[in-house]
């Protein structure tokens, strides 16, 4: 397989680490108080996330890979994310932020050196097999960039953060929902070099047939929801949700105001009219459940969100993405901070899936019905603390990846999961509903 030849693999390891190093440079591009603020109790200060991002690359590709020592083993205990809460992570002696890049620099100067001479190959070495280990930093470094970002939404002020909009797309002219027979499909991956270890093993799952929406619910749509009242209407919550809608007096995605007759949001230091065309950000597993059942429909779970995502009815086969199996092109979808938004419903044709489903991957996380479960045949690698320590049903799967996810961290078999009230992230929905009996 070419695609696993040394040379390539070496190429594709440095190239992901360079791009989430860019994209970490750019946001703690800003000055030193911003960095060591505590911009949200959600959050860590920015330069924590710096430092663990380096502590984590150290740890893996200079401790675990190449067998060296510990450069500054004092500091582990203050960047093990289960040590400190993030709440408490600003009251630690964290490195002042011209140490933590300096750090973060010199870790990543002596693994360019371990990759160049990396042979890939060793038998036993399942850490290293594909270059494995430096897909998986520059992963977890992509996924704190995002985290970095959340935290740069939370911020109050000015922007500091620019990017272009998406391109204007003609108005997606396609049915609302589509129905995915029903029947097996083979669900994860054996094969995805830097998969995760719960996106595996492939298996096979049989799905009953389902309708499912081609593109994200938008926020004229979830307009509509919060003008019937939605939010006042126990019909629609489960007892878990109402408590909490009421508890913290929720009426809208978060960071939405009123003003008058229309409804503003606030988006990095920048206020704007709700565009209605783009998909709804920033809600709850619970809204999105009671939306959904507000529109008589229902939340999709995860096997039926990657059966859309990946299924081409035509050939039984399970691709990487919705539109085969290439690498991500910017035409396919919105990734990549690319944007400092999601592109409007309905964009990206070249992106959708063989039964014309649309921005499955990119634009919104997107949440499913379903708990946070390991596959069956499911084995912890490398470490528990990734996934193993959040299996269970206090955690919501979501899938697909937002604006903010690079294309190293996102694929058709890509996790994430979050607890159900959590609404800083970039997350959205789609909706799905069984067939009725004929
Ligand atoms: C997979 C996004 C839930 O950010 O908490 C980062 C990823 N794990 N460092 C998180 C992660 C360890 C994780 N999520
Ligand atoms: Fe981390």
């Amino acid at each position: 397989d070419p695609a696993l030849d040394p040379e390539t693999l070496r190429g594709r390891a440095f190239a992901a680490l360079t791009t989430a190093r860019e994209r970490t440079a750019l946001l703690t591009s800003v000055e030193d108080p911003e960095l060591t603020a505590q911009h949200s109790p959600l959050m860590s200060p920015l330069v924590w996330d710096l430092a663990h991002i380096g502590n984590q690359e150290e740890m893996w590709l200079l401790r675990a890979v190449a067998g060296r020592e510990a450069m500054r083993p004092e500091i582990d205990g203050l960047y093990d994310a289960f040590e400190h809460s993030r709440a408490e992570r600003p009251s630690l002696p964290l490195l002042p932020p011209a140490e933590a890049r300096k750090y973060a620099a010199e870790v990543r100067g002596r693994v360019v050196d371990v990759l160049e001479n990396a042979s890939f190959e060793g038998t036993g070495a399942r850490l290293t097999q594909a270059g494995f280990a430096f897909g998986m930093i520059a992963q977890h470094e992509q996924q704190h960039d995002e985290t970095m970002l959340i935290t740069h939404q939370l911020r109050r002020g000015p922007a500091v953060l620019h990017a272009p909009d998406p391109e204007p797309t003609p108005p997606f002219t396609g049915p609302a929902e589509v129905l995915v027979p029903g029947g097996p499909f083979t669900m994860g991956t054996s094969t995805e070099p830097w998969s995760l270890d719960n996106e595996r093993p492939a298996h096979r799952r049989e799905v009953a047939p389902f309708f499912i929406d081609t593109t994200p619910v938008t926020n004229a749509a979830y307009q509509a929801f919060i003008a019937d009242g939605g939010y006042d209407d126990p019909r629609w919550w489960t007892p878990d949700g109402w408590a909490h809608v009421r508890g913290h007096s929720l009426y809208a995605p978060l960071f939405w105001f009123r003003d008058g007759g229309q409804w503003l949001r606030r988006r990095f230091g920048v206020t704007e009219v709700v565009p209605p065309d783009e998909p709804v950000v920033h809600v709850c597993w619970y809204e999105a459940d009671a939306y959904a059942r507000w529109a008589g429909r229902r939340l999709p779970t995860e096997a039926e969100w990657e059966k859309a995502a990946r299924h081409d009815p035509a050939t039984d086969r399970s691709t990487r993405y919705p539109w085969g199996d290439a690498d991500p092109a910017p035409e396919h979808a919105n990734l990549g901070q690319r944007h400092l938004r999601p592109a409007p419903a309905g964009s990206y044709p070249a992106g959708e899936s063989p039964l014309g489903v649309r921005q499955l991957i990119g634009d919104v996380w997107e949440w499913t019905a379903s708990d946070f479960l390991p596959y069956p045949g499911f084995s912890m690698f490398p470490y528990k603390e990734y996934s193993e320590v959040f299996f269970g049903p206090e955690h919501k799967v979501l899938r697909g990846g937002s604006f903010a996810v690079d294309a190293v961290a996102c694929r058709g078999t890509f996790r994430n999961w979050d607890y159900p009230i959590r609404r800083q992230i970039f997350s959205g929905f789609r909706t799905a509903r069984t067939p009725e009996a004929v």
